[in-house]
């Protein structure tokens, strides 16, 4: 037999490879399950896969190895000794971006690493590990693989200008197991039925690839670095820490209702959003209240003033007046209908601030048609530093911006004026969205802690669910 048949084969002997039924982490049923884990178990089927690693790692120019955790690590590592080629690691809990680094190890900026990876499905496990290793300033051009699903991961690495080399793919494995006799043509029909019928990036819900939107499977923690402005890499901080993607709109008319919001949701929420035109006791006293809530439950503050005039009155408008936004709030929003100069004038606090655009709008009727979103795109190209996202109804452009939806609500579909509300799984697993804000859905309930902890949640397994599972 052919070595690789062998290893195949042996692959299926010792339980690697499994067919049956299983529930993947997203909840979608698999015919096939690969752990490539327990090849520890086994030091010469370890040693048979290294060797298989190798032959493709031969070819191919690195000065250094790292292995995706954590399964792939024992192979990096038998690679590294093996070679006498440095390893690094990428530590997969980085909590702590100020005191823990991500990757461990001796390594100089613009070498060039080698990732070793167990299994490719979409190739978001390997791009999770690719972030933080071209933060350091490391370059990555290939990726080496034991096994190939064929469901994605060398189009997605591909359009990172990475190339995906395997040693197995998943009809190699098919067509072995037929041939040696462990399954039978049938069993081998239905796979095969299965793999086409779920195709590129299979791990996302199949409404998500016909939403329209782009739906980003890279994570928060990858994205963080990509993002320019500061406070909105504060905010990816929050969120990392918190596990919180729920924004809670606190639109309530009196300092007393709103102070107590905040108090009470804090725990649950990555950032309040006020309209503080709407509080009918406003004083500075207020917003200093606010910045105390705000630094105790470690949330930022959103004023939804949705700026739209000339620069020069947005300027007054965010320093002035009674409300003095700029002295309190984190984030601002702008419509970008009167051109560049409302953007420009709010750039110049982008220090202290981070600025979102309208592209898109949840009521009904809106005019933010296609041309209008792209332009906003546009614009917030060239105020990167200051402009870190956008209000739309789910991702509408790069993973360098972060996207805002309202109008999220768990069981209304709309209002009596126009608001749409749509479920938070559609708005982030489906229409790739960052973060949900929600308004009435928590503020007018009688448990409003209770009701911050649900959305929380909910918000928070659709972007899991939107990552997949790579496995
Ligand atoms: P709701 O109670 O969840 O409907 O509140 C939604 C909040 O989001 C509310 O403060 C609106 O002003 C805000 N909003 C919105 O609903 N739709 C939009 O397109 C924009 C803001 Br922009």
């Amino acid at each position: 037999m052919h070595s690789l048949e062998a290893l195949i084969v042996e692959l299926y002997d010792k339980q690697v490879i499994q067919v049956g039924s299983f529930k993947l982490k997203s909840g979608i049923t698999s015919p096939i399950y690969i752990d490539l884990r327990v090849t520890i178990s086994y030091p010469s089927l370890l040693r048979r896969v290294v060797s298989c690693l190798q032959d493709i790692c031969r070819s191919l120019s690195y000065d250094i190895l790292c292995g995706v955790p954590y399964t792939a690590l024992p192979f990096a590592t038998l690679l590294s000794v093996e070679n006498g080629i440095p390893m690094v690691m990428r530590r997969k809990e980085v909590k702590d971006y100020g005191t823990k680094k991500a990757i461990e190890g001796v390594f100089q900026p613009n070498q060039v690493c080698l990732i070793i990876e167990d299994l490719i499905t979409s190739g978001s496990s390997v791009l999770e590990t690719l972030g933080p290793l071209v933060k350091e300033g490391l370059l990555v051009k290939d990726v080496v693989v034991l096994l190939d699903r064929e469901q994605g991961g060398e189009d997605n690495l591909a359009k990172h200008n990475i190339r995906l080399h395997s040693v197995l793919k998943m009809t190699d494995i098919l067509e072995t197991l037929k041939h040696s006799g462990r399954l039978s043509a049938e069993q081998v029909d239905e796979l095969y039925h299965y793999f086409r019928s779920t195709p590129i990036s299979s791990s996302l819900p199949p409404s998500a690839i016909k939403s329209g939107y782009k739906v980003h499977q890279l994570s928060f923690e990858q994205r963080l670095p990509l993002i320019r402005n500061k406070v909105g890499r504060r905010l990816l901080e929050i969120v990392l820490k918190k596990q919180s993607n729920l924004i809670v709109a606190a639109d309530v008319t009196t300092s007393q209702e709103l102070l107590s919001i905040a108090d009470e949701v804090g725990p649950q929420i990555c950032v309040l959003k006020t309209h503080a035109d709407i509080i009918q006791d406003w004083t500075d006293s207020v917003s200093e209240q606010l910045v105390h809530l705000a630094k105790l439950h470690h949330f930022l503050i959103f004023e939804d003033r949705k700026f739209a005039d000339i620069g020069n009155t947005v300027e007054l408008q965010l320093t002035g007046g009674i409300f003095h936004i700029a002295h309190w709030a984190d984030i601002v929003n702008a419509h970008i209908i009167a051109g560049p100069g409302t953007i420009e004038a709010l750039s110049r606090s982008a220090e202290h601030c981070g600025v979102l655009l309208l592209a898109q709008m949840s009521s009904k009727g809106s005019l933010t048609v296609p041309e209008y979103t792209q332009k906003a795109l546009e614009m917030a190209k060239q105020y990167e530093d200051a402009v870190f996202g956008f209000i739309s109804l789910g991702c509408i452009g790069e993973p360098n911006f972060l996207y805002f939806t309202p109008g999220v609500h768990l069981q209304e579909r709309g209002d009596s004026l126009g608001q749409q509300y749509t479920d938070p799984e559609t708005v982030i697993a489906v229409q790739g969205s960052d973060m949900a804000i929600v308004g009435r859905g928590i503020i007018q309930s009688s448990d409003r802690r209770k009701a911050a902890s649900t959305y929380r949640k909910a918000c928070w397994d659709a972007y899991l669910q939107r990552l997949g599972d790579d496995k």
